[in-house]
């Protein structure tokens, strides 16, 4: 009976393929508080899309389909001003808050993606340990950190500018500081390389 049901699912009609494998959950009130997603279409969940509403809070994903989250995805609330009179269900009469594709609508920049991205956490190595963290300001990204050899502590910093990765900086000595850095120009070029050997504060550039 299960097996029947699962075949039959993946089965479906393939014009609402992607819709059916997505499923919504609600609150006593019917309101959206989560979504789960096949991604792969495997049969397995591997994305969960928490909601408020319409407005996305949060998403994990099962990037490798182990069963554990490797991606962390947190959303900033785009209304979060002094509105929302809104207590007890959507406020039908003033109809704004109720449009769906909020974010697309009112975001300002268009090339921006999701401009309600605040911040990415990535398990990189796929063992539950946040590895890299990944920082936007209205869905543009920032700057990155990330252990990159696993010893719990970050060894690479990066700082984007207009979404160009504008500043590397690592840790080539363990120490949980940065000993050199990258400087690149706006178009993306290498400009410089300096040194902070011994951890004070104080980049020279680095002796050819
Ligand atoms: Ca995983
Ligand atoms: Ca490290």
């Amino acid at each position: 009976m299960a097996a029947a049901v699962g075949t039959a699912a993946c089965g479906s009609g393939s014009t609402t393929e992607a819709a059916a494998k997505v499923k919504s959950e609600y609150n006593e009130s019917g309101r959206l508080t989560r979504l789960t997603y096949d991604r792969n279409g495997d049969g397995k969940i591997d994305t969960w899309g928490y909601m408020d509403g319409s407005r996305v809070v949060r998403v994990e994903a099962d990037e490798n389909g182990d069963g554990k989250i490797d991606r962390w995805e947190y959303h900033t609330d785009p209304s979060g001003s002094t509105g929302s009179p809104g207590s007890k269900g959507s406020t039908g009469s003033t109809g704004s808050t109720g449009s769906t594709g909020s974010t697309g609508s009112t975001g300002s920049s268009a090339d921006a993606g999701d401009v309600t991205l605040e911040r990415i956490d990535r398990a990189t190595k796929f063992d539950g340990k946040i590895s890299r963290r990944e920082y936007f300001e209205h869905g543009v990204l920032t700057r990155i950190e990330e252990d990159t050899d696993g010893d719990g502590k970050i060894d690479k910093w990066e700082t984007y500018s207009a979404g160009t990765l504008a500043i590397m900086a690592i840790d080539t000595k363990a120490r949980g500081i940065p000993d050199r850095r990258l400087i690149y120009q706006p178009d993306g070029t290498l400009s410089r390389i300096e040194t902070d050997p011994s951890g004070t504060g104080t980049w020279r550039p680095l002796p050819q």
